[in-house]
């Protein structure tokens, strides 16, 4: 089959069962495949494994399913496709099958009018808006971390940039009326904790936020239906916020008129309450707050970590840089640390899309070399050159190296 069959095999199956298989949770994965894929920190080898609509993805946990992108689809392309975007979920009870036609999206609390929508309601409020943004875990490299901490060790795979299209957050509140004296509005979707007394996932955002024309509620991604996976039928898209508080599934919007107390946003997702959100290593933050929105990033993607090249041959760098939506101004590679070149932007998506860049380089000499790329915001932001350190492992942004050998 081509790849083109299989995704269209694939929906099919999908609207067969609008869900993730008759079996449900304990079908997952479908099949492990006899592959690794390595992570260059201790314990780094992980399974490639196959879940619906997803090609092989690198397993960090089963239940619940957490699945990272392999790094080289990266260097495919600056959109990340459906298939091999990653999936990440806190709670062990996620959805196994939705039927579109009987959901409800509810609007309740701090308004003049509580409302419950169906998908055809939602998509009957307005224009569709769209947005190319990306999604990035706030654990996102987290394995790297110097010292070690707690929680999955995630190598760079846990984020992903796709073009979003639904209706504006505040057309939905402004339709119910949010009165005056609300605070916060908080989100919550249909996965649920498996114990009573596991915290449910709900996230918060500030009403500022919410009635802002950034944040939307999606039900498409890359022109299609978002995946069962990552969040079919409905999510919410906060561009420039870290992936934890796009909500998947989204079932229910809860306007307050205090600050929400939850887990999710007064336990975890905590970073230093400082600009580089970082403690020395192995300390404790003395003030946190919750985390927001993404630093700046960059990556080489055409190389992989230790990859041949020829001495005296020009080769096409090649990678992406991102921030929280400032956008990027330059990308620059060094060898040495010292001397910084300007790579060449590539198409402008959107200040909170994945920008590509690309700059041929020549080996000069036979051996080891070591490759940095830092990326400038429009703010002026810049990557720092020695990783800062947090608990939660949260936000890595330093200058990435890309070790090579030229031959
Ligand atoms: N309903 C629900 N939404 C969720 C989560 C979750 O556990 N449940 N996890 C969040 C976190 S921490 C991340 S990083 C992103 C991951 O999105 P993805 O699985 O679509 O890649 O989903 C967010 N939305
Ligand atoms: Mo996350």
């Amino acid at each position: 089959m081509s790849h083109h069959d299989e995704q269209q095999e694939a929906r099919r199956r999908f609207l067969r069962h609008a869900g993730l298989g008759v079996a449900g949770l304990s079908a997952l994965p479908l099949h492990s495949l006899a592959a690794t894929g390595t992570m260059p920190f201790g314990n780094g080898e992980r399974e490639l494994v196959t879940y619906p609509q997803k090609r092989p993805l690198l397993r960090i946990t089963t239940r619940p399913p957490h699945l990272e992108t392999p790094f080289s689809v990266f260097g495919e392309g600056a959109i990340t496709p459906n298939n091999a975007f990653f999936v990440r979920y806190h709670l062990a009870n996620i959805p196994t099958s939705i039927d579109a036609k009987t959901y409800q999206l509810k609007i309740t609390g701090h308004v003049k009018q509580q409302l419950s929508l169906s998908l055809a309601d939602l998509k009957a409020l307005g224009e569709p808006v769209e947005v190319v943004a990306v999604n990035q875990c706030s654990g996102n490299s987290r394995g790297y971390s110097e010292p070690r901490v707690f929680g999955a060790q995630l190598g760079h795979g846990s984020m992903g940039n796709a073009r979003w299209v639904g209706v504006p957050l505040r057309t939905v509140l402004n339709k119910a009326g949010v009165m005056p004296g609300a605070k916060q509005v908080a989100f919550n979707g249909l996965d649920t904790p498996v114990l009573p007394k596991t915290p449910d996932f709900v996230k918060a955002l500030d009403i500022d936020l919410a009635l802002s024309a950034e944040p939307i509620i999606a039900w498409a991604m890359n022109g299609t239906d978002i995946p069962f996976l990552n969040g079919y039928p409905i999510k919410l898209i906060v561009p420039g916020y870290f992936g934890t508080y796009w909500v998947k599934h989204l079932s229910e919007i809860n306007v307050l008129d205090h600050g929400f107390e939850g887990f999710f946003m007064s336990t975890a997702y905590r970073v230093p309450d400082n600009a580089c959100m970082c403690v020395p290593a192995g300390t404790a933050p003395t003030a946190t707050r919750p985390i927001t929105s993404i630093p700046v990033r960059s990556f080489i993607t055409s190389l992989a970590d230790k990859a041949r090249v020829k001495t005296g041959q020009a080769v096409q760098l090649k990678g992406i840089a991102f921030d929280g939506g400032s956008g990027i101004k330059t990308v620059q590679v060094s060898e040495d640390g010292t001397q910084w070149h300007d790579a060449v932007l590539g198409k402008n998506l959107g200040r909170f899309s994945f920008r590509e860049w690309s700059l041929p380089w020549t080996p000069a000499k036979k051996g080891s070399a070591t490759l940095m790329v830092r990326a400038t915001n429009n703010k002026g932001d810049v990557q720092p050159a020695t990783a800062s350190w947090n608990p939660g492992g949260y936000a890595r942004n330093v200058i990435e190296t890309t070790r090579v050998v030229a031959v």
